[in-house]
């Protein structure tokens, strides 16, 4: 069956569209509420200036959490409430509006921005449940206006001064981890040659089937650092098991959750883990996050910056970064469709399943 434009008329369905429907080993076991302490939160408080001491002491706890999960939460970051109150405001203002408003942005296609159901990756087996919309802002002279939403009106200097304030927060991130890899405090940010940003704002609708279901399936961010807002519902999991158990991130009011994304992982040598992450939904309220993704210039090389004594190499080759994203996505469409395969081959006509299905291990061998 063909995707649904928008969510808001499947979110009053008492039961899920097929298209929906998880496999049942990628269904959330951990309810989207019920939160865990062991993500890290660290206050950001005095440590981005030259006070040594406590510097030193942010950088042990951001560079612990790197290494353990490759996820963490801040606070008392320096970027104003209010700033972060507007924008998730008008971004449900966005949400809110007529199914054709949002349909003026479609990016469905290919186009560079805009607004769409599920994901803006083609070829995916099973759909999230979510929306989406997305903004390319940096490098500035990239950004295409005409792919940014036009409504609420005051959206767009809102985004303009969340991305800037937020650019700066994960630079200074950066500059910790590079420090602790023994490098120059721009490093990283100087490995990703001009700084490229995209603003991704998720919205989850209610959904009348949670239980079946992913609001966005299990991945790491390709990219260096992101930062996260979420609001206070829950449905950010982790894992770093992967995947057998799954943690739901409390949600913190003000916080920002940090996440490290492949290119780090891999310019660290594997030191610092990239964050595997998905969220989950549920049937009593919607849920928002807005997802900042720093990432290289397509042309950046990814290669190991640094290497400790006896470590071994993580990667054959230095490749630039567009060439791993494209690795990245045709690993995931091709386990995407090997599993669609194996589903297809042991499923009848009419959706009855004929017999044991192949497990993916043996398609993969
Ligand atoms: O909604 C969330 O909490 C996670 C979003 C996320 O992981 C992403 O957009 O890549
Ligand atoms: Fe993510």
């Amino acid at each position: 069956m063909a995707a649904p434009k928008t969510l808001t008329a499947l979110a009053e369905e008492k039961t899920l569209h097929a298209n929906f429907i998880r496999d049942e080993d990628e269904r959330p076991r951990v309810a989207y509420n019920q939160f865990s302490n062991e993500i890290p939160v660290i206050s950001l408080a005095g440590g981005t200036n030259e006070e040594a001491k406590r510097r030193e002491e942010v950088s042990k706890q951001i560079v612990k959490a790197c290494e353990e999960w490759g996820i963490f939460q801040v606070v008392d970051h320096g970027i104003d409430p209010d700033l972060i109150s507007n924008m998730t405001r008008l971004a449900l203002e966005f949400f809110a509006l007529p199914p054709d408003e949002k349909l003026r942005f479609d990016m469905s296609g290919g186009k560079k921005g805009g607004f769409i159901v599920s994901s803006h990756l083609q070829g995916e087996a099973v759909q999230d449940w979510r929306e989406i919309v997305t903004y390319f802002s940096y490098p500035i002279r990239n950004r295409d206006y005409s792919r940014w939403p036009d409504k609420p009106p005051a959206w767009r200097a809102v985004t303009e001064e969340y991305s800037e304030k937020v650019m700066g927060l994960a630079c200074k991130l950066l500059e910790h981890l590079s420090e602790a890899l023994g490098l120059e405090k721009e490093a990283l940010t100087e490995a990703c040659i001009d700084m490229d940003q995209k603003v991704v704002v998720n919205y989850y609708p209610k959904c009348p089937q949670p239980d079946l279901t992913l609001g966005l399936k299990r991945h790491t961010d390709p990219g260096t650092i992101t930062v996260l807002h979420q609001d206070q519902v829950g449905g950010l999991q982790a894992t770093r098991d992967g995947g057998q158990t799954w943690i739901t991130v409390k949600p913190i009011q003000g916080a920002f959750v940090v996440n490290l994304g492949d290119h780090t992982h891999l310019l660290s040598n594997g030191r610092f883990k990239s964050a595997d992450h998905r969220a989950v939904v549920n049937s009593n309220c919607s849920r928002l996050s807005i997802a900042t993704f720093q990432n290289p210039a397509p042309e950046a090389k990814v290669y190991p910056l640094k290497m400790r004594d006896g470590e071994k190499v993580v990667m054959e080759e230095a490749i630039t970064f567009a060439e791993m994203y494209r690795r990245k996505m045709m690993r995931d469409l091709e386990l995407a469709r090997l599993k669609k395969l194996a589903k297809d081959q042991t499923t009848d006509a009419d959706g009855k399943v004929k017999g044991e299905a192949t497990p993916l291990e043996d398609i993969l061998a």
